[in-house]
């Protein structure tokens, strides 16, 4: 296909075409290779849970070897879905438990308490007494509260505590409230065992009940327990998109997920000795920018640039100008270390849950964090001496954008309060907010959903936040600079304006999905109101992850109707996808819309802030 119906942004077609040129196979060959997909997988409707099958259910077929029907094999399916992106975000979160607690005992120097207050203030709010205790008592305690959350003996996780009233009796009636997170996870492989729960609805149930331990559990865990230990946000700029490679400098790109490993690699890079022998060789520094999730990490906390998104990823290597390629976990696409081996690109893994063949591994523990990122960055120091200069094509500059939007942040900005947000709403100035989220895949031109969306509802003076792979959309498309409110409408422009923040904000990671629960969960706790009477939405127009259906069904669960720009593997079944797009309306007071154009989409949006909006009087 031609690169321009590929993506978006020039930098990613040109090196689409360098890739081309140089014979390097990217994400679009391997999924022409692959098509046309299996329409019964596309459906949902092949089932692999038992050696009595596999089975297909079809017109000629609709029953598997056991009787399972299409109702129950698709909502099995999206069930164990549901499970693996609540497990992904969830297992981050634990990995920051277990770095406090190393701080706490003494076991790591290399990671330590930034935001002492914040720490403070979590505690108290999951019941940790706080008062006249030191920081590591209180910490202590903090750590049991959140590994007790990911267990069994719990009613329901901490963080509900955040949750307003209506919501958890709504959850309390349908069976929906979270108690642990691995406990949720896990029962819904029980369920989805051949020969348990057999009724579909009461599969999506569960299913929810897990993805809402991920939204208000492990990822909320996750997003604070960062703040607490790398420093909460506040607004700065940076810059994004390949520009932010440079050729004159030892370029490492992270990528991944946690900033646990980035964080590290980031303070290596700082260290004067290493700038020194980088000097050495002929470059004029180090450079680390970011790519997807953990760029997102860096990028609110630190102010580093967003080299790209997931569909960047690949297309980064190939400017021939990345000399380290260092990964946590998630969203790596295993083609980098090819990729990486086209070119003197290091490839280095450092989780042991997350290994790559052909990678170099690093075990990284928070005891030795330090130590080994060090090792890293000279293993990137040494490999800018191979670099291939002729190979060399840096497509473009980078464009500037405003980053570090936390809860914490807006709220200092507002003055304290969320007072004047609400009155704004209350005014009409801002009509609503939807979060867009989430990815690119590749069957879909890379960010032309998520940019069109944005822009659409910011005219009709929607405030937009985003997170994860749409940030970088967003920032490429000119939407996270203050002047963006040029592109708002008259309301949005007025209240940013004053404030001299864009009408799209930077509001993090997708971990940090949780930071949009929780400041929707204070603006329902203000108004008493649910958060399902609230004007707001929630998008994920280019998802491809476990991890993005996880997102999209708390975000329903918890009362935010959630459009998808195309849907997940449930059409083969009537029941699943009524129960998706409208039953769970009447349950939960929200419910998915699929819709493959943005601006229709924005319009859907719009009829639904108007509608939430009369519902409170507005
Ligand atoms: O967790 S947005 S492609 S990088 S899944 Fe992955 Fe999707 Fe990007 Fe971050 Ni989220």
């Amino acid at each position: 296909r031609p690169v321009e119906e590929l993506s978006l942004w020039d930098d990613a077609q040109a090196m689409i075409t360098k890739a081309r040129a140089e014979g390097i196979d990217t994400v679009y060959e391997r999924l022409q290779h692959q098509t046309p997909h299996c329409r019964i997988c596309e459906q949902g409707l092949s089932c692999r849970n038992c050696t009595m099958g596999p089975c297909k259910i079809t017109a000629k077929a609709p029953r598997g070897v056991c009787g399972a029907d299409a109702d129950v094999v698709v909502a099995r399916n999206f069930g164990r879905f549901v499970a693996g992106g609540s497990a992904g975000h969830s297992d981050h979160g634990r990995d920051l438990i277990e770095v406090l607690e190393a701080i706490v005992t003494g076991e790591t120097t290399d990671y330590k308490i930034t935001d002492e207050p914040k720490l403070r203030r979590i505690a108290e709010e999951v019941g940790v007494t706080v008062a006249e205790r030191d920081v590591k008592a209180v910490a202590t305690d903090l750590l049991e509260v959140f590994f007790g959350d990911f267990g069994s003996r719990k009613k329901q996780i901490s963080f509900l505590s955040r949750v307003p009233q209506k919501r958890k009796d709504i959850w309390k009636k349908l069976g929906m409230t979270p108690r642990g997170v691995d406990r949720e996870i896990a029962e819904m492989m029980h369920r989805t065992h051949m020969g348990c729960d057999n009724d579909a609805p009461n599969t999506m149930i569960h299913a929810a009940r897990t993805s809402l331990s991920d939204g208000w559990g492990g990822s909320m865990i996750g997003t604070e327990l960062s703040d607490v230990i790398f420093g909460t946000p506040s607004p700065s700029m940076s810059e994004a998109n390949l520009g932010v490679i440079k050729e004159d400098k030892v370029n490492i790109l992270v990528h991944g997920h946690n900033p646990v490993v980035s964080e590290m690699i980031l303070a290596a890079a700082r260290d004067p000795q290493i700038i020194a022998e980088a000097k050495a060789l002929g470059a004029t520094g180090i450079n680390v920018a970011g790519l997807c999730c953990t760029g997102n990490e860096l990028l609110m906390r630190q102010g580093i640039p967003m080299a790209g998104n997931h569909l960047m990823t690949e297309l980064a290597i190939i400017t021939g100008a990345v000399e380290a390629v260092v990964v946590d976990y998630q969203c790596i696409m295993p083609s980098l270390v090819q990729i990486s081996g086209c070119y003197h690109t290091r490839f280095i893994d450092t989780a042991q849950k997350a290994r790559f063949t052909g990678a170099i591994h690093f075990d990284i523990h928070p005891s030795n964090a330090l130590e080994q990122a060090r090792e890293i960055v000279r293993l990137a120091v040494k490999a800018y001496s191979e670099r291939d200069a002729s190979r060399v094509d840096i497509p473009c500059e980078p464009v500037k954008i405003m980053t570090g939007f936390s809860n914490e942040a807006v709220i200092s900005a507002l003055g304290g309060t969320l007072d004047p947000l609400i009155q704004a709403i209350v005014a009409g100035d801002v009509r609503g907010a939807v979060g867009i989220v989430g990815c690119n895949n590749p069957k879909i031109k890379q960010d032309s959903m998520n940019v069109t969306l944005a822009k659409e509802l910011i005219k009709k003076d929607i405030l937009v936040l985003v997170t994860g792979c749409v940030t970088t959309a967003a920032g490429k498309a000119g939407l996270l600079v203050p002047e963006a409110i040029e592109m708002a409408g008259p309301g949005l422009k007025k209240v940013c304006g004053a404030l001299g923040i864009p009408p799209v904000l930077h509001y993090g990671s997708c971990v940090d999905n949780a930071r949009i629960l929780q400041l929707c969960a204070a603006l329902a706790n203000a108004l008493n109101v649910d958060i399902s009477d609230l004007p707001v939405g929630a998008s994920s127009p280019e998802w491809y992850s476990e991890k993005a259906a996880a997102i999209g069904l708390y975000a329903v669960a918890s009362g935010i109707y959630t459009h998808l720009g195309h849907p997940p593997n449930i059409l083969g079944s009537e029941t699943v996808t009524n129960l998706a797009v409208s039953g769970l309306e009447d349950l939960v007071g929200a419910s998915f819309v699929i819709e493959p154009d943005p601006v229709k989409a924005a319009e859907l949006f719009d009829i639904r802030i108007k509608a939430k909006r009369k519902g409170l009087g507005l």
